[in-house]
Parts: structure tokens; C-alpha cells; sequence
């Protein structure tokens, strides 16, 4: 996996261990005919309300848990609810999908619109916001059936905290076609979905251009891998189980040039929690991709253990170009870290241009005040190109959970929108106190970025290394995608580097040299053009990332703007 747990697990204070199964409903008495509302849960989200939003926890990847302590230098981008979009896609009844709504867009639909179903998605942070929703659904639309999914249905009890009249656990499109009499088991449409929006780095926001980001597709859900802490995992079945929605490559790369048709994209954020370990499955999209000479980009998570199933060049061929991988700690047990030198792997991943996106768990169990500065020391030595920490964190639902729950080690007295391992601590821990949570959490945070610098600038590294080592490869597929890359890092991202260079001289001059030292690199392999645009665009760009400094400085925030798009849409006789 690894978007997962290791890096992502929020947990859930006195509530209970969650149950598994998932109840099996009637069919709705209007079948395909009932007028369905699916929407995420309200904003504004980065600020602190009674609902549970947090300004720590704003509805953003990377700055919420990845770049949050990189300033003007964090990748800023918002993502949509894609559950929520694939069940849409999924079923025959008008359907409508209200992304990110204001609490007041939130009731002008359904009063503005008439729904039978209003089917709620949340995770166990939302659970005030899915509490709050039920109550408007009930006051302004009395009649709608309320159904609620997502990981929110993993908390024991849910029901008795909230005014629902379905709960949904695990996999929600063969639930949602089961309910309104649809064959569950046909096969899996994928939406169009663009990846990233409203892009924003240094003060800068990227246009929304088709074609200008990837296009996420989304092969699976949940991982056979069963680690301990992951929510992911245990919310669709558990050790040795998962959802696959397309089995075989040949499916895939089916989806994936429909998409690319309709998003003129060439990269695709692959939303599967190990997409490597599928080895069958990958090997036969490479085919695919290579007799259709397709250069595609992918982005991917999968442990170390499945990336080593493949020889560095048969990544490079599949495309792989990012790599979302659990590292967890040097010396933790999980069986998809052994046996692998993690430091040599993320040298090797990188030196072919693939660039490589840590995570490390804060808080073990074998972590004291005495260890766990050398254990984060350790994991900012590997040099990844991002990094994300994340606190240990019990989650309902997941063996971990149980264990503490078992030792009576949970913490009863905490808000589920606190719980989300950015914080702090929601058990007692043998060593390390609740506060010293966040501060050994925040300094990791911290230390990765004083001391490897911007994480744009890493990516620049290791483009230019994948660029020298494959820009005269045999197979025109890969010239061509570090083709497209060298156009970004000989422009733009070099006038970036001479800004990073400037201003990282206020925080660590040593990293200022290094990246001084790679901007000269750069501009010896593109003289003219990488020059020329250091000279013009680099002063825009210090304005403007100081511009945005001292915007955050002063506490700005941004928030993802609100979807509403329907489907087989009629309107209500
Ligand atoms: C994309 C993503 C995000 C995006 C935004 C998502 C959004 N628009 O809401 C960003 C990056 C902003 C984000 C933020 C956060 N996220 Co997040 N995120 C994900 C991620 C990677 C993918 C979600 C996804 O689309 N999966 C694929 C779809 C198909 O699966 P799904 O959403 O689970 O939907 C299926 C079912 O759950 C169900 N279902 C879902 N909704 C509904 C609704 C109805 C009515 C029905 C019937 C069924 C149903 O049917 C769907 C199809 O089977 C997941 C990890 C993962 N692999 O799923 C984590 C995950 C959902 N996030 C998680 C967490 C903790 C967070 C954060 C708190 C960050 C943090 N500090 O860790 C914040 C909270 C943001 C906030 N303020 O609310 C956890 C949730 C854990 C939990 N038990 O609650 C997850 C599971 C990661 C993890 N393993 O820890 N996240
Ligand atoms: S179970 Fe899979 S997705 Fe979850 S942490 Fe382990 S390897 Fe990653």
C-alpha cells in the first residue's frame, strides 16, 4: 500500500471496534427509478468548527500530511471524492454527485431538488459533519432514504450516533446497484476523473487545462497485505482479501485509453493501494502498452517488497515515475519491508528517474524519547523526494484497534475529528506522552525539509538523472515521457530551482549550495532555454513565492471549490 496506515490512520478514541458485515437491504421500491443525491461532506474544511473540521486538517494531499511544514515550497491540490463518483458512474438511476458543498449548498439541493436516496460519504473525521447531514436530510427532505458509506461505517455503534437508515460498509457500488434492484455484478465502468485541481505551488496557481494533470483510475480497493494498523485493508476484508475491479491488464489498459481519449492525458494516478504486487496484471498492461506504443506516466503505490518483483527497467518501461511507498521504520516487523535495504532502493528508484515518496510511522511501539530522533534521522537520510510521517494510530476496524482496545489502552476522552495521525496520539503509548507526539511529529516534518530541501527541488534531481540515463534509450516510449519531463526541468522548474536557491539560504545554506550546484547542472544540459527562463521567470517567481509567504503567515487557506454533476438526470415530474 501505502497511502494508507502507515501514513494515514486516523483512529477513534472510546468508539468502539466496528463491526464487518454489511447488511443487506430490500430493493428500494422505485428500483432504478429513484432520484439519487450522493455527496462528501461540508466544508470549509481548514479551519476549526464544532462539526470537526481543523485547520491541521485541510482537504489537501500534500499539504495536509505530506509538505505541510515546505511554506510557499508545499504542493498545494485538492482531490475529488472519487467513491462517490465511481458508484454514480456505476448505476442506471438519475443520480447526482455534490462534491465538497458549503453546509448551505448542501440544503439548497435538496430543497431545490427532489431525492429519494440521499447517500452520505465520510470518514471517521467526519463523523460530526455525516451526523449533522442526517439531520438536515431528515428536516428538509423527509421522505429520502438516508444511506451512509465510506470508512465512517467502520465505527461500532454508528448507528446509534446517527439518524441513518442504511450504513454501509466496504465496497459501495455492488451495495448501491444491489438496493435499487441493478446487477451488482456487472462490469465496472470508470469515470473520467482528473486527478489533481487547483494546483498551486510558490504562490502560483497552475491553470485547470485538459490534458495538464493525470487521470486517476482506480483498479482496486482495499490490500491483501493485512498490516496491522491499516484502515484500508481492513475495511475491505482484511489479511488476504480486496476488491479488484479490473482483473487483467487487457481491462486496464482498456479503461486507461478511454480515459486518455476523453482527458487527453498521458499519466494516471493509480489509485490501488499496491498496484505492483498484482505483478500478472502489470506485466500484461506493459504488453498492451508496448504494442500500442503508449508513453504513459504512472503514478503508483506499492511496497518495497513488490517493487522488487520488477527489474528497474521493466518500471521504467510500465511508466512508473512516482512511487508511494511505506518505509514505516528501520526497524519495524512488517513483512513487506523484509529483507530490503530501503536506502538502497530509493537510491536505485530515483538514479533511474522515478521518484519516490516515503512514509514513516511516528510513534511505534518501539519507540522512546531515547530512539525516535535517531529513527527519524534515519528515515531523512534516505533522501526520498517527499516524505510523509504519520503517527502509529489505532483505528476502528483494523487489528490494531482491537489490541488496544483489548489492553485498555485507548484514550476515551478524544474527538474523532482529532484522530486523524496528524495530531496527536489517541492511545497511551509506553514511552512517549500524548504531547511529545506531535512534538517528535512536527520536528519530523520539519528536519526532512531543512535538511533535504524543497521537495520540488528533489523531483528536479531526479528528473535530471532520468533524463541522462534514458534520453537516448532504445524504445521511443520512454524518450518520449522523460522527453516530456526534460521540457518542464529545462523551463519552468528551473527558474524555480534559482528561487528555491535563493530563499533556502535563510534556512540551510548548505542546501542552497546543493541546489545552486543542480541548477548549474541543469543549465549545462539545456544552455539557452533552462538560462533564459531562470532570467525571466525566476524574479516572477521569488515574487510571487513571497507574496504567498507572507500570505500564509497571516493564516491564509484555500478550500476546494463545489461540485454538482448529474447523470441519466430527469427532472422530478
Ligand atoms: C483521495 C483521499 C483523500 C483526499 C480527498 C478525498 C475526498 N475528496 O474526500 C485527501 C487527500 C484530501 C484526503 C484527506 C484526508 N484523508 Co484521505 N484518502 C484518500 C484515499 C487515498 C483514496 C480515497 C478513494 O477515493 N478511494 C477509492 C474509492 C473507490 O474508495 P472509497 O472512497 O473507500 O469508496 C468506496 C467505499 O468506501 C464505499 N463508499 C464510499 N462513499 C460511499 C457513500 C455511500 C453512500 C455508499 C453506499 C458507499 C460509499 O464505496 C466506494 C466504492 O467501493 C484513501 C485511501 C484509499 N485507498 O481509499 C484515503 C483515506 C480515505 N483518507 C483517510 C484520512 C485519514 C484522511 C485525512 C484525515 C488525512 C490524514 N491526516 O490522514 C484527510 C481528511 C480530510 C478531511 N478534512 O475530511 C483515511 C480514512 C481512514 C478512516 N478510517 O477514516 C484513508 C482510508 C487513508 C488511510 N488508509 O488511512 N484523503
Ligand atoms: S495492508 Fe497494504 S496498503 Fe495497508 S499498509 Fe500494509 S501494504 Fe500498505
Amino acid at each position: 500500500m501505502n497511502y494508507s496506515p502507515d501514513h494515514y490512520p486516523p483512529g477513534m478514541g472510546s468508539i468502539t471496534q466496528g463491526s464487518k458485515e454489511t447488511e443487506t437491504p430490500g430493493i428500494h421500491p422505485k428500483g432504478t427509478h429513484a432520484r439519487v443525491l450522493l455527496s462528501s461532506v461540508f466544508g470549509p474544511y481548514a479551519q476549526d468548527d464544532e462539526f470537526g473540521s481543523r485547520a491541521i486538517n485541510p482537504m489537501e494531499l500534500y499539504h495536509n500530511q505530506v509538505t505541510r511544514a515546505q511554506g510557499s515550497f508545499s504542493l498545494r491540490m485538492f482531490h475529488r471524492s472519487w467513491g462517490i463518483m465511481m458508484i454514480q458512474e456505476n448505476i442506471s438511476a438519475p443520480c447526482s454527485v455534490l462534491d465538497f458543498p458549503t453546509r448551505e449548498a448542501f440544503a439548497r439541493e435538496l430543497t431545490t431538488q427532489h431525492y429519494d436516496v440521499v447517500g452520505i460519504s465520510g470518514i471517521i473525521v467526519n463523523l460530526g459533519k455525516v451526523r449533522e447531514m442526517c439531520r438536515m436530510v431528515r428536516e428538509l427532505s423527509p421522505d429520502s432514504t438516508i444511506v451512509v458509506g465510506g470508512h465512517v461505517a467502520a465505527v461500532a455503534g454508528l448507528e446509534t450516533m446517527i439518524d441513518a437508515d442504511h450504513i454501509v460498509r466496504g465496497e459501495g457500488i455492488s451495495w448501491m446497484r444491489r438496493y435499487l434492484g441493478e446487477d451488482e455484478h456487472a462490469p465496472i465502468r470508470h469515470p473520467a476523473i482528473v486527478s489533481g485541481i487547483d494546483t498551486r505551488i510558490m504562490g502560483i496557481r497552475l491553470p485547470n487545462r485538459k490534458g495538464g494533470t493525470a487521470a486517476t483510475i482506480i483498479p482496486s480497493v482495499g490490500c491483501p497485505m493485512g498490516c496491522n494498523f491499516c484502515t484500508t485493508s481492513a475495511f475491505f476484508g482484511g489479511k488476504g482479501k480486496f476488491v479488484n475491479f479490473y482483473e487483467t491488464g487487457d481491462e486496464l489498459f482498456d479503461v486507461m485509453c478511454g480515459i486518455e481519449a476523453e482527458l487527453k492525458v498521458h499519466s494516471f494516478f493509480v489509485m490501488d493501494e499496491n498496484f505492483l504486487l498484482h505483478r500478472k496484471r502489470a506485466m500484461q498492461l506493459l504488453e498492451r502498452m508496448k504494442q500500442a506504443g503508449k508513453s504513459w506516466e504512472l503514478s503508483i503505490f506499492a511496497s518495497a517488497n513488490a517493487i522488487r518483483k520488477y527489474t528497474m527497467l521493466e518500471l521504467v518501461e510500465l511508466g512508473v515515475s512516482w512511487v508511494w511507498m511505506g518505509l514505516e521504520s528501520p526497524k519495524s516487523s512488517y513483512s513487506k519491508l523484509q529483507g530490503e535495504d530501503i536506502g538502497q532502493l530509493t537510491r536505485e528508484l530515483r538514479e533511474h528517474g522515478i521518484r519516490v515518496q516515503g512514509s514513516t510511522i511516528v510513534g511505534l511501539e518501539h519507540h522512546t524519547p531515547d530512539n525516535i530522533a535517531e529513527e527519524i534521522e534515519s528515515a531523512v537520510a534516505y533522501q526520498t523526494d517527499f516524505h510523509q510521517f504519520m503517527l502509529y494510530t489505532p483505528v476502528p476496524g483494523t487489528p490494531l484497534y482491537q489490541e488496544m482496545s483489548d489492553q485498555g489502552r485507548l484514550l476515551n476522552d478524544i474527538d474523532p475529528a482529532d484522530i486523524h495521525g496528524q495530531f496527536k496520539f489517541n492511545f497511551r503509548h509506553a514511552a512517549i506522552s500524548r504531547d511529545d507526539s506531535k512534538r517528535f511529529l512536527d520536528w519530523a516534518f520539519w528536519r526532512d525539509f531543512e535538511s533535504n530541501g524543497p521537495s520540488l527541488y528533489r523531483m528536479c534531481q531526479t528528473m535530471l538523472k532520468g533524463w541522462r540515463r534514458y534520453k537516448d534509450h532504445p524504445d521511443p516510449r520512454v524518450r518520449e515521457r522523460f522527453t516530456r519531463e526534460e521540457k518542464k526541468l529545462s523551463s519552468a522548474y528551473n527558474a524555480a530551482l534559482w528561487v528555491m536557491e535563493k530563499e533556502f539560504k535563510k534556512v540551510n545554506r548548505t542546501v542552497s549550495d546543493r541546489i545552486h550546484k543542480l541548477r548549474r547542472e541543469v543549465e549545462k544540459e539545456f544552455p539557452i532555454v533552462a538560462r533564459l527562463t531562470a532570467a525571466l521567470l525566476g524574479p516572477i517567481l521569488l515574487w510571487s513565492t513571497r507574496r504567498e509567504e507572507s500570505r500564509l503567515a497571516k493564516g491564509r487557506t484555500y478550500e476546494p471549490p463545489t461540485f454538482i454533476e448529474r447523470r441519466n438526470w430527469v427532472p422530478a415530474s
